[in-house]
């Protein structure tokens, strides 16, 4: 997940460790490509515990709501509960099937560096794992969001060539200054998109396929907007990090991604700089609403009260 924060130069704070860009200068590793070693032998057993704890609370969640290419491409790779997956075996079999690698970094990246590793067909993964008591935590990208989020949508051929589309294009919308636009795309599709299926709404987003509140939140919940997807519409709204989101997007198919791939993100985003954006919990007109969410649990959290929906 991408949790953008300015690097600082203040220092690591002593409960919360920081990882790659968020962890400031002393951090960087040698390569400019932020490429580190994965290290899967410094792994100790207590955290190949918490990808096990991780990995089957998500596994019993998942049948019914992780779409299809998502549970198939979990299928196919060597991804298991008893250990933290080895990004060189991974690697192997992705790059057979849609020509990715997955490579180590030790967190967020800067910008420029991750959508050149995008544009490579290079997923960069963080490598360390969360720690024990904040299994559903919302900071950094760590091992387990990066590997079993956004690993098994790579194995499909339509995602694998719209994520390489948007690391391309991030190139071009960083010089142009309107990578916010592109962003959005990003966190409304890879990270949080939800798709339609014959049988039923499911998601393919690794930020909630990762999430066990939100991988019922996004699906059951009465309160977020269920929107249908559109380019425009998705570039103009900005969105919650902290917190789940306010609207969802739907798309019908992954051909529809594919469809947008080659589209030159940058100058579309140059359009659409002036603007006005929106808010994550406005629903418009011009809307293809699925669900109109009540906003009961936004609200809540606002007003400080019970959310009333309570998530099973
Ligand atoms: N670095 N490791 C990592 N993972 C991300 O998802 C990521 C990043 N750096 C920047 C970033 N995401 C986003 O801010 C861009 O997609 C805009
Ligand atoms: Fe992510």
């Amino acid at each position: 997940m991408q949790r953008s924060e300015p690097a600082s130069a203040a220092p690591i704070p002593a409960i919360h460790h920081k990882h790659g860009l968020a962890a400031g200068e002393g951090a960087r590793p040698d390569r400019a490509d932020w490429t580190i070693d994965q290290g899967w032998r410094r792994y100790t057993p207590a955290e190949h515990a918490v990808w096990k704890t991780l990995f089957e609370r998500q596994t019993q969640l998942l049948p019914g709501r992780a779409c299809d290419a998502f549970v198939d491409g979990m299928k196919k790779l060597p991804i298991g509960a008893d250990r933290i997956p080895d990004f060189l075996e991974l690697s192997e079999v992705l790059d057979e099937r849609t020509g990715w690698q997955v490579v180590a970094v030790p967190g967020l990246v800067p910008d420029d560096v991750f959508f050149e590793h995008l544009a490579h067909r290079r997923f960069p993964a963080g490598n360390f794992i969360r720690k024990p008591q904040e299994l559903d935590y919302l900071g950094e990208p760590d091992v387990f969001h990066d590997v079993f989020g956004h690993v098994p949508m790579l194995m499909n051929p339509a995602i694998a060539d719209y994520i390489q589309a948007y690391g391309e294009g991030g190139l071009r919308a960083q010089k142009l200054g309107v990578l916010d636009k592109l962003a959005r795309v990003y966190w409304y599709t890879v990270e949080f998109g939800l798709i339609q299926q014959s049988d039923g709404l499911r998601i393919y987003g690794a930020g909630i396929a990762s999430s066990r509140t939100e991988s019922v939140f996004s699906l059951q919940d009465a309160s977020p907007n269920r929107i249908g997807f559109d380019l425009e519409r998705v570039m103009r709204t900005r969105y919650r990090i902290d917190d789940f989101q306010e609207s969802y997007f739907v798309i019908d198919s992954l051909a529809q991604l594919l469809a947008l791939a080659p589209i030159d993100f940058g100058p579309f985003a140059e359009c659409l700089a002036d603007a006005p954006t929106f808010q994550p919990a406005d629903v418009l007109v011009t809307d293809r609403v699925l669900t109109r969410g009540t906003g009961a649990y936004h609200l809540a959290r606002r007003t400080g009260a019970q959310h009333m929906n309570k998530l099973t």
